[in-house]
């Protein structure tokens, strides 16, 4: 059956405005903002706090690299309580048993951090 001039005008209009509508999904604006969040949102790392005989714990890994804004979290595996101390912050006791604390720095450099119980530990942060 023949359409008359005016259905095929809708239909292409129609059409038109679904493509401007992918267009400007993705390639528009709102593009960016999707990838901006998706960046905010990164996975956190995870660093465990492990028994070491020589210096009752150990951060595992002992540097970790991380985005501004990305959350670290500390897991204490080992079996005495820990922290996570540095210029700027202090988790206070972390308890064995996978006690845990998170962090995120929002400005880059590297950051040192120990153990207030056990010297001997040390960490470091590096936000880039
Ligand atoms: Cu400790």
């Amino acid at each position: 059956m023949l359409e008359s001039r005016f259905e095929i005008f809708g239909w292409a209009l129609a059409v038109l405005v679904v493509v401007a509508m992918g267009v400007i999904v993705f390639t528009g604006p709102y593009h960016r903002i999707n990838r901006v969040q998706a960046k905010a949102a990164a996975p956190s790392v995870t660093v465990k706090i492990v028994t070491d005989p020589k210096t009752i714990g150990r951060y595992a890994p002992i540097k970790v690299t991380v985005e501004r804004g990305q959350t670290i979290q500390w897991v204490n595996v080992s079996n005495v309580a820990h922290t996570v101390t540095g210029n700027g912050f202090d988790s206070g006791a972390i308890a064995n048993n996978n006690g845990r604390f998170k962090l995120s720095l929002s400005r880059a450099g590297s950051y040192k951090y120990y153990c207030i119980y056990h010297p001997l530990m040390h960490g470091t942060i590096v936000v880039q």
